[in-house]
């Protein structure tokens, strides 16, 4: 077994930081929220212990800065998010986090210092299940996101711009946690593939080349409730019955097409009650492609569906289009950074595309991206299943390491 200088203490930190949850017997950490406060509180003492100044900005990000030799050069973030989906695996977010708090801990142990500052950056929603729309954090920082957001209400309808003031930021003063133009110069970011691909190829870690595109739609149905036993099939305005017909005819367009993928993961039905026709039906749709084109397509053909099937039923229909976000193709510079350390520690150098969504494609929209994707159990993610290695996880943290001293100049490192 070779020499696990960072894998144990940091799946022991993995291990503590996933037992912070709003549930009590699963892993749920939606942004704004108490145990939200509670992790970021964790992570923080880690980063301080790691040589960092933290700081907390006005959408809630949690930023650790390792200052380098010229304060005001242009630094290099690595992070990932600290928020969760609903029963969530503990590595999927924190697992960039760690890392990148674990590899600048081994440059303070040292005293090494690069040449610019390092920011290490927990995200304070990426997931987007509480409030749908996503990346707010990567978007606050890269001056992308649009305060229209702030309007957009959970499903206890509060408000994300009253949820973030509750958790102490401030919405009216979102452009303070955009930084300047050119004041970062990358972002790294670490994540568990949540697919097959590396464990099939027996590699611990693969670089990323791009992201694919998403679409994220709430699709609400007003129909008629009534009485189950009285109201004739033919008199209905069932508006789950309805769902139920848009939701087959999003799978099978989505099926349709190589490398299209389409979900309805969330659906709400009211009042429901047993013996209630539902007269109301809430539900999502998330639509992938690698190609933004296809994507596109596939989401007016969607809509247009759903309209349709709307109108034959007589259902009121509306459609909010929360979110889309571009595919994205991982800067080759910082490609090259991440194969080069591989090399130099002896690893295969393997490239793959990412299906699910990061902060890194946010963060591209104004800087250098790339993802270090690292191995997980059976590609199972977003279910609490999810499981790295020991091994793996040191892994991430050495190549990590690597490419920050890469980036220290011969004569400083000397
Ligand atoms: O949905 C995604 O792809 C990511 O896990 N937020
Ligand atoms: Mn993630
Ligand atoms: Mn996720």
């Amino acid at each position: 077994m070779t020499d696990l200088r960072f894998g144990p203490r940091l799946m022991a930190r993995l291990d503590q930081l996933g037992r912070i949850s709003s549930d009590s017997d699963r892993l749920t950490r939606l942004p704004f929220t108490p145990a939200h406060r509670q992790a970021l509180e964790q992570v923080r003492a880690w980063m301080h212990e790691a040589g960092m100044i933290t700081r907390v900005d006005v959408i809630g990000n949690l930023i650790g800065r390792y200052e380098g030799d010229d304060p005001d050069a242009p630094a290099l973030l690595i992070g990932s998010h600290i928020d969760s989906v609903v029963a969530a695996g503990r590595y999927d977010g924190p697992l960039g986090i760690l890392s990148g708090i674990d590899a600048v801990h081994a440059l303070h142990q040292q005293g090494d210092r690069l040449p610019f500052p390092i920011d290490v950056v927990a995200f304070c929603d990426e997931e987007g299940v509480r409030f749908t729309t996503t990346f707010l954090g990567s978007r606050a920082i890269c001056g992308t996101l649009d305060p229209a957001v702030f309007e957009v209400r959970d499903r206890d309808g509060t408000s994300l711009a009253d949820a973030l003031r509750a958790f102490g930021g401030d919405p009216d003063r979102l452009g303070e946690a955009a930084y300047s133009q050119g004041s970062i110069r990358g972002f790294l970011e670490v994540h568990i593939e949540q697919g097959p691909v590396l464990e099939a190829e027996d590699r611990a870690v693969g670089i990323v080349t791009a992201i694919q595109g998403q679409s994220r739609m709430v699709v609400c149905l007003d129909g008629m409730a009534g009485h189950a036993g009285t109201v004739p099939m033919g008199h209905r305005r069932d508006a789950l019955a309805g769902a139920a017909e848009m939701i087959l005819f999003v799978e099978r367009r989505c099926a349709a097409v190589p490398e299209l993928v389409g979900t309805v993961g969330r659906i709400d039905a009211q009042p429901g009650a047993v013996n209630v026709i539902p007269g109301r039906v809430l539900f999502t749709v998330d639509l992938r492609a690698p190609n933004d084109l296809i994507r596109g397509q596939a989401a007016s053909e969607v809509v247009q569906g759903i309209q349709r099937i709307a109108a034959s039923r007589g259902l009121a229909c509306s459609i909010g289009r929360e979110h889309d976000q571009r595919a994205m193709a991982c800067a080759p510079r910082l490609q090259r950074w991440l194969a080069q350390a591989l090399r130099a520690e002896g690893l295969p150098v393997k490239y793959l595309a990412s299906g699910a969504g990061h902060d890194a494609m946010a963060m591209a929209e104004c800087c250098p991206a790339a993802m270090l994707f690292v191995r997980c159990k059976s590609g199972i993610s977003h279910n609490p299943l999810e499981s790295i290695t020991v091994e793996d996880a040191d892994v991430a943290v050495r190549v990590l390491l690597r490419v920050l001293r890469d980036l220290i100049p011969p004569e400083a490192s000397s």
